[in-house]
């Protein structure tokens, strides 16, 4: 059993390093919801997924999602997403994905009392649209029409976007869960240090902290570099820069805050033009939402307030207002004994990245497994994950499904997994 769980492990890393290739950028992984990179991944996913047993789709919201099935049509789902950052690493997200595939793999065909479904999420990052979870939201009835009128840089609404792919906006009610799924666990590389500094090879994760997204543009006035003296100027550049100061002095001293301004765009966007425009984008987290809720007002307005002082403009936009999320304690139990079951402690953990999880949780009793992050990189073309922690929750994984199916006949679960109105 340990030299079957190191081929599939050794598997596993070497799919996710074989899809880095579909890519819409040569030179780094990049791959946004629904581009001609991410359609050829789906592809080869789909590939795998159909050589070992699973009926596969896509679904109206560009989600691959496949079904092996069992005996009963209660079903595990096991999933993570397939698009990635700019600049991305081989593992964030795939690898979640692969788990899921290897684990059914590994069962060689054998019927489970359950069915599990495994989901390959469309968008989770937020690249294309700044709006995270497209493809987890339409599984909970989250994908609504004022979502749909959103634009990406092109100006494509995500409608548009959708039926270029070959999708249905009108089929996106059909993306929701049945009641069937009775639970939901995503594999994740931990992207973090914590398990690395901890000596541990997995966490599971008992709460995801909030997140607020917004964008702010800064409005004054294009001018010429030379000829326009200081005390003339409206610059938008100038204003964004006081106002990302406090965006950091705010997260420094406010205990388990982190914020940040990681996209600014400015207009024209030319080194002897005063800049007339700037985008910048925000992203505020926290454990607490109202601790949270308040650093987000507070920057609002200290942004509109550094604009007037100097002339500026701003407009801002809240993007998204994900509160934080805490994991099902029972399925979080079954995934610790699950690990303990092969002999390793795992660590407790709450998660500073988003993850598909904290939508689903809407919906199904929801738990996370974390994997040591080697150098706690991630977000970063040296993201990288240990063969030995992978053999670990693969070796876990099974574990969990030969306990899921006495956990869910508890009647508890059955009536946890009941839809939220
Ligand atoms: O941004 C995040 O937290 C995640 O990586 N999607
Ligand atoms: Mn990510
Ligand atoms: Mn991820």
């Amino acid at each position: 059993m340990l030299v079957e769980m190191r081929e599939q492990a050794d598997k596993v890393i070497a799919r996710c390093r074989y899809l880095a290739q579909f890519t819409e950028e040569p030179g780094q992984i990049k791959r946004t919801f629904l581009s001609p990179a991410m359609r050829e991944c789906m592809q080869t996913v789909q590939g795998w997924m159909e050589a070992a047993g699973i009926q596969v789709v896509t679904d109206a919201a560009g989600n691959l999602r496949g079904r092996y099935p069992g005996a009963s049509s209660t079903s595990l789902m096991i999933g993570s997403h397939l698009d990635t950052v700019p600049n991305s690493g081989a593992f964030d997200g795939v690898l979640g994905v692969m788990m899921g595939l290897a684990l059914i793999e590994a069962l060689e065909g054998e019927k489970l009392p359950f069915a599990i479904e495994l989901a390959g999420f469309s968008e989770e990052e937020g690249v294309r649209y700044s709006l995270p979870f497209i493809g987890s939201r339409a599984l909970v009835g989250r994908l609504d029409a004022e979502l749909l009128e959103t634009k990406d840089g092109d100006g494509i609404s995500l409608a548009r976007a959708l039926t270029s792919f070959g999708l249905d906006p009108s089929r996106l009610d059909r993306c929701v869960l049945s009641d069937d799924v009775a639970a939901y666990l995503e594999f994740h590389i931990e992207q973090g240090a914590l398990l690395e500094s901890e000596d541990k090879s997995l966490g599971v994760v008992q709460a995801i902290a909030g997140q607020s997204r917004a964008e702010i543009t800064f409005a004054g006035r294009a001018r010429h570099a030379g000829t326009t003296p200081m005390r003339l100027r409206n610059d938008a550049v100038a204003g964004a820069a006081e106002w990302i100061s406090e965006v950091e002095r705010v997260a420094l001293t406010t205990p388990g805050m982190v914020a940040t301004v990681g996209d600014l765009r400015t207009h024209p966007g030319a080194g002897n033009v005063v800049a007339g425009q700037l985008r910048a984008s925000l992203d505020v987290r926290h454990g607490e939402d109202a601790v949270r809720h308040q650093a987000v007002d507070h920057l609002l307005a200290e942004a509109a307030s550094i604009a007037k002082r100097r002339g500026l403009a701003t407009v801002s936009k809240m993007l998204m207002d994900q509160p934080a999320v805490t994991m099902d304690a029972r399925l979080c139990r079954l995934a610790q004994d699950a690990i303990r079951g092969i002999g390793i402690e795992p660590l407790s953990m709450v998660s500073g990245a988003g993850h598909d999880a904290m939508i689903l949780a809407e919906r199904v009793p929801s738990t996370m497994i974390f994997l040591r992050s080697p150098g706690g990189i991630s977000h970063h073309p040296e993201e990288s994950v240990r063969a030995e922690d992978v053999r670990n929750a693969l070796a876990a994984g099974l574990a969990f499904l030969r306990n899921f199916d006495s956990y869910c006949a508890l009647p508890i679960l059955k009536e946890q997994s009941t839809p939220h109105v």
